[in-house]
C-alpha cells in the first residue's frame, strides 16, 4: 500500500491511533522498529536537532532534505509538521510537490503567521492567521496534491492563543469545508478539558488529531473515550537522545576514558543493523567484480 493511503487509513480508522516523533533517518527507523504505524516529523524536533530555533530558522529545503533521509530509511507514512507552510498559499502549494516527490504521506499546517514560534512558548502573544487567507492556502494545498490520498490536516491554535471555544469551532468548521483531510487542535493546558469541551461540541463531524504533550497525565482511553482519531507523541525521541547524549558526554569528560560507558552505550553491531551495512556487503559480492577477476585481467 502507498504511503499516504496508510495515513489516511490511519485517519479514518475507528481506532485511536497514534504517531511517533522522529527528527532524521535514524530515529525514524527506530519508529518503526517499534511498532508504530506512522511518523511525526516535528518541527521542534528537527529544528533543535539541527541546533536552531522553532522559528523557521531553518528553510524549508532544509527540513526537505531531513524528510528525504526520514522517508528514504522507513515504510510507514510520515506526516510532516508543515508549520505554517513557509509562506503563503503559493509556497505551501509548492511544498506539497515537492513533498510528493519525496515520498512524504501528508502535511499538517498551522493557522499562524510566518515566521512562527513554538507555541509552548508564549503561545498567547502569538497572532493567528486570518481565517479565509488561511482556508485558501488548504484549498491550494489540495488542489495541487498529484495523489488522491495525500493528507492535508489544519492545526487550529486558537485555544493556544487563548481565544477559547467560539473561535476554535469558527476555525475547525472552516477548515474542514475548506477540504482539510482532518483537524489537529492544539492545547497548552496540563489537563485535557479544551479538547473535551470541543470534542463535545464537534460532535465526531470529522477526525480530531491531537498532540498531548502538556496533558501527559491523562490516561490514553479518555482520548478513545472522547472518539480521537490520532494522537501525536511529539517530541519524545529528541528529548530521551538529548538526555542520554548530556549523560555521555559528562561522563566521558570527566573520566576521561571509555572504561566506564561501553557497557552503556549502543553496540557498534546494533549501528550497522540499523544502518544494514549486511544489505552493502551482499551488493558487493554480487556486483564489485571479485580478487581473482581484477588479478586475472
Ligand atoms: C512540533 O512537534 O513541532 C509541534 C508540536 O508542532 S508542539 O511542539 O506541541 O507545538
Ligand atoms: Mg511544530
Amino acid at each position: 500500500m502507498k504511503k499516504t493511503s496508510k495515513l489516511k487509513h490511519l485517519i479514518h480508522s475507528q481506532n485511536l491511533e497514534f504517531l511517533m516523533e522522529a527528527h532524521y533517518g535514524l530515529s525514524a527507523k527506530i519508529v518503526e522498529e517499534a511498532g508504530f504505524k506512522g511518523i511525526w516529523a516535528s518541527g521542534l524536533s528537527m529544528t533543535a536537532a539541527m541546533g536552531v530555533r522553532d522559528s523557521n530558522e531553518a528553510s524549508w529545503t532544509q527540513v526537505l532534505d531531513v524528510l528525504e533521509f526520514m522517508s528514504d530509511a522507513t515504510s510507514i507514512p510520515i506526516l510532516l509538521d508543515g508549520d505554517t507552510g513557509y509562506g503563503n498559499f503559493n509556497n505551501a502549494r509548492r511544498l506539497v510537490k515537492k513533498l510528493e516527490q519525496r515520498n512524504i504521506a501528508g502535511v499538517c499546517i498551522e493557522d499562524k503567521l510566518f515566521p512562527k514560534t513554538n507555541s509552548f512558548l508564549n503561545g498567547e502573544a502569538q497572532p493567528l492567521a486570518e481565517v479565509d487567507e488561511f482556508c485558501g492556502k488548504i484549498k491550494a494545498m489540495k488542489d495541487t496534491q498529484n495523489d488522491d490520498d495525500f493528507i492535508v490536516v489544519a492545526r487550529v491554535e486558537a485555544f493556544i492563543a487563548g481565544w477559547g471555544l467560539m473561535e476554535v469551532l469558527r476555525r475547525a468548521e472552516a477548515y474542514r469545508q475548506a477540504g482539510a483531510d482532518a483537524v489537529l487542535i492544539h492545547s497548552n493546558r496540563s489537563d485535557m478539558t479544551e479538547i473535551e469541551i470541543f470534542m463535545n461540541e464537534w460532535n465526531g463531524r470529522h477526525p480530531v488529531v491531537i498532540v498531548p504533550t502538556k496533558y501527559y497525565s491523562t490516561p490514553t482511553k479518555r482520548f478513545r473515550e472522547l472518539g480521537i482519531s490520532v494522537a501525536i507523541w511529539a517530541n519524545h525521541n529528541l528529548r530521551a537522545s538529548i538526555d542520554a547524549m548530556q549523560k555521555i558526554s559528562r561522563q566521558i569528560y570527566q573520566d576521561e576514558s571509555l572504561i566506564g560507558v561501553e557497557g552503556q552505550v549502543t553496540t557498534l553491531e546494533e549501528v550497522f543493523r540499523l544502518q544494514r551495512a549486511d544489505e552493502l556487503q551482499a551488493a558487493e559480492m554480487k556486483y564489485l567484480p571479485s580478487h581473482e577477476n581484477i588479478q586475472g585481467d
